[in-house]
């Protein structure tokens, strides 16, 4: 037995990317701890952490490649199971083309280096029009309004929230969630030490959710209605001439069409659709004008949901009018040490965003962002004709728990000709492949989170090593991605991976020193390829965006600047400071300017509108679904962890006591849910934390489906909320699925 160590290491479960002080001896996990000395967390984990050693060692988690045989899986060597992806997806884009190869990436590709670097040359080598992601059941909405108002997709503000005064939280409860496109460990101790300093926290959601019981002000809001309140707030904004937006003001285009876009939306007029008093819509609008240093935040509520991208849009036109956008307590940029487009090119000005550059084949839906809505996705499989979807290959995505209509979708997935899963589970997604290659096991691989640093509270940069080895024979994950790109680029199974990844960092440095203003620019890409030997893969693709990066030693312009050697030599990683205004530099748009009133958005607003006379429906059982997190879960995919699952039963329906008692729904007793694409039964459970006429169920769950194996999780299978969710509801924007606010029917179900 060899003597315990002690390595730090970033969580790689969600977006709050706290350190961890993980004690081994020999291959086994002794004690996960928070490590009090990272330089974001400072020790804080919450209990998904400790999971981590059970992840490692859960005995349905995927070790070796499977090949399915009708209904059962053989274990194959990667050699096998490459000749039979080689075979099954070389055979459909031989007889169908590429575009008959459809391609889905989950969320934890956000989380994972080799994805994050390797993914793109896949998907690019692919050269499929369908393209899906996580992303259009997630953040879509945000990355549409931020490269139109600030001109690219990840210049999104984050609330300063350790130096504000008050901070209004839509749509989001990072008690549960531990924030989104914000990346601050802790959020309960941050809140709290706001709330000590005398600042005010205000939340707006139609739960009374963990975060709104430690709030100063919880309002009650009818889902899909949050563009309607803030358009209220803009109005008064201006009808109070509250509009004050202090250093950003020179930088500002499109205030007077905006002032007229909102006129007709007073706090009168938007008040019955979202259920808010018009006097507290101006209270809430006085208040953010009236506050020192004010931000509002708002998440998934409010970007799945009908009016995603306006309510997007609207949140940072609230931050920038207040004078609260661009300085220290308000809406602040990141500026990330790695990777960060808005830190590339010309400062202050360029090309934009460009939507609605091509449309889906069944449904014309808009690709944004070079993708298509996953909502579209199983139309795309059953569809007949040219195009038709007739393969996929998901990297770390649950689609069939994860996205709308999942009934529809698993049907789709059960008729595709062939499908390839890079995934750690035979689960409800997986069980449909022909060949699932596993990832290996979080501990036995790097990590630095590229994605997340940009939207964090402090700019910091962490590196993790990996803790353990990985098993003989088993690629890490970003060859896995490699390799497959040789077989969709018609290398075959066993392409020269070295060249492949030799091109990859070739095509990152061409482009680099080809970018003006950057710090190598005109060097000789030969010199800077060979000073990064001899590092190779994520690693190296990771020094050389570090040593670029803002922050970077430049090869040799900055020598106390940062490399990878200096982040490995930081075991609890590098703080480069608080967040500092970045306006007018951040920009990216054409005109160098914020632009308050981009034209897609204020088109939308004729659709928002027309909702103003919809009215709500009296039939009875009529209500309105909404979602919700859990602490001890992580979308689909960590309820097969005794650990997490043990205890009361997550997967309930939550109704309000009025309508309990309307419906005849008994506490613990089953409801049957209804929608106009399917329906699920599930235990209800009464409380006045839901307002009326909504109910909420947590997505992620329904692990009774046939052939997954996922022992612990089916035992605590709960129902799958997106068999309710509707696929036809899209915001038309950003293709983004509706996923709050859906209309259903609820009632009793006592002998389900
Ligand atoms: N109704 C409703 N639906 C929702 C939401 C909602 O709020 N309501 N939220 C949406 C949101 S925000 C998201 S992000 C999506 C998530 O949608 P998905 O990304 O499709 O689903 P996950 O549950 O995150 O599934 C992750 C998959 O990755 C696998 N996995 C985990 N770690 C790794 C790894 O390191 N490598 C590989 N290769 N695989 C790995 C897991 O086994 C699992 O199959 O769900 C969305 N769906
Ligand atoms: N423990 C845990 N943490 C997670 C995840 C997880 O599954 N479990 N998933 C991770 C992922 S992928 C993401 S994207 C983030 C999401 O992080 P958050 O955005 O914080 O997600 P939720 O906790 O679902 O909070 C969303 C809130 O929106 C409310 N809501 C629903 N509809 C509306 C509406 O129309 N308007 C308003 N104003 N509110 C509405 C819900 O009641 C809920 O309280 O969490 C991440 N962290
Ligand atoms: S809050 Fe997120 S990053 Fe922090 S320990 Fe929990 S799961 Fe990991
Ligand atoms: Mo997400």
């Amino acid at each position: 037995m060899t003597t315990a160590k002690t390595s730090y290491r970033t969580c790689p479960l969600c977006e709050a990317t706290c350190g961890l002080a993980i004690t081994t001896r020999d291959r086994e996990v002794v004690e996960i701890r928070g490590d009090e000395d990272d330089v974001l967390s400072h020790g804080f984990i919450c209990p998904k952490a400790y999971a981590l050693k059970d992840l490692d060692t859960d005995p349905d988690r995927v070790r070796t490649p499977l090949l399915r045989e009708g209904e059962t899986w053989k274990a194959v060597s990667w050699d096998e199971a490459f000749a039979a992806i080689d075979a099954g997806l070389g055979k459909v884009i031989a007889e169908h083309g590429r575009s008959a190869v459809a391609a889905y990436a989950g969320n934890p590709t956000a989380h994972n280096l080799s994805s994050m670097t390797y993914l793109q040359a896949l998907l690019r080598g692919l050269g499929s029009p369908n393209t899906f992601s996580a992303s259009t059941v997630d953040q879509m909405p945000k990355h549409v309004s931020a490269g139109l108002m600030f001109g690219s997709m990840m210049t999104i503000p984050v609330p300063d929230i350790d130096r504000t005064d008050c901070l209004v939280i839509m749509g989001a409860d990072p008690l549960e969630s531990n924030g989104s496109l914000l990346t601050a460990p802790d959020m309960k101790g941050r809140i709290r030490r706001l709330r000590d300093r005398g600042g005010r926290v205000i939340v707006i959601d139609p739960r009374r959710s963990r975060t709104a019981s430690v709030a100063d002000e919880h309002h009650f809001i009818r889902p899909g209605t949050d563009a309607h309140l803030l358009l209220g707030i803009v109005q008064t904004l201006f009808a109070e001439s509250l509009i004050a937006p202090a250093a950003v003001a020179d930088h500002l285009a499109g205030l007077d069409t905006l002032e007229e876009t909102v006129r007709p939306f007073s706090p009168e007029r938007v008040a019955p659709a979202c259920g808010i008093a018009p006097e507290a819509i101006r209270h809430l609008a006085r208040q953010l004008a009236g506050a020192t240093r004010a931000a509002v935040y708002a998440r998934i509520g409010t970007c799945t949901q009908e009016f995603g991208t306006l309510a997007s849009w609207l949140v940072d036109v609230v931050n920038t009018l207040t004078g609260n956008l661009d300085r220290e307590g308000g809406a602040m940029f990141t500026k990330a040490a790695a990777g960060a487009g808005n830190t590339k090119g010309a400062p202050g000005k360029g090309r934009g965003i460009r939507l609605g550059q091509r449309s889906s084949r069944v449904r014309g839906a808009d690709a944004v962002f070079g993708e298509l809505p996953v909502a579209c996705m199983a139309e795309e499989m059953e569809t007949p004709g040219e195009g038709q979807v007739r393969a996929l290959i998901t990297v770390a995505g649950n689609p069939v728990v994860s996205t709308p209509n999942a009934g529809r979708l698993r049907n789709a997935l059960a008729g595709l000709d062939f499908m390839v899963s890079v995934d750690i589970y035979v689960n409800e997604t997986t069980r449909h492949a022909n060949v699932i290659l596993p990832a290996p096991s979080h501990l036995e691989r790097s990590h630095y989170d590229l994605a997340l640093y940009q939207l964090a509270i402090r700019n910091v940069a962490h590196y993790s090593a990996p803790i353990f080895p990985r098993p003989a024979d088993s690629p890490d994950e970003w060859e896995i991605l490699l390799r497959l790109t040789g077989v969709v680029t018609g290398q075959g199974p066993n392409a020269d991976l070295a060249a492949l990844d030799d091109f990859i960092v070739g095509q990152l440095v061409q482009r680099e020193v080809a970018g003006a203003g950057s710090i190598v620019e005109g060097r000789d890409p030969n010199e800077l390829i060979a000073a990064l030997a001899p590092r190779r893969g994520p690693e190296r693709l990771l020094d050389f965006m570090l040593r670029t990066g803002p922050y970077g030693e430049g090869f040799g312009a900055h020598p106390d600047g940062v490399s990878l050697d200096k982040l490995e030599a930081h075991p609890h990683g590098i703080d480069f400071g608080a967040l500092a205004p970045r306006i007018p530099e951040v920009l990216r748009t054409p005109s160098g300017k914020i632009e308050l009133a981009p034209d897609p958005l204020l088109q939308d607003v004729a659709r928002l509108e027309e909702s103003l006379a919809r009215e709500v429906s009296d039939e009875t059982g009529a209500m309105t679904l909404i979602g919700r997190r859990q602490l001890r879960s992580n979308n689909s995919w960590m309820h097969n962890l005794e650990v997490l699952v043990k205890g009361k039963v997550r997967c309930t329906l939550l109704v309000h006591p009025d309508d309990a008692s309307s419906l005849g729904l008994v506490e613990g007793q089953w409801a049957r849910v209804a929608s106009r694409v399917g329906q699920v039964v599930v235990p209800v459970e009464i409380t006045d934390a839901i307002m009326r006429g909504v109910v909420s169920i947590p997505h992620g769950w329904g692990h009774d489906d046939a052939g997954v194996q996922l022992q612990v999780a089916t035992a605590h299978a709960g129902a799958n909320s997106n068999v309710l969710t509707d696929e036809q509801a899209i915001d038309p924007l950003s293709g983004n699925a509706i996923l709050n606010g859906i209309p259903v029917r609820v009632e009793a179900a006592p002998g389900a």
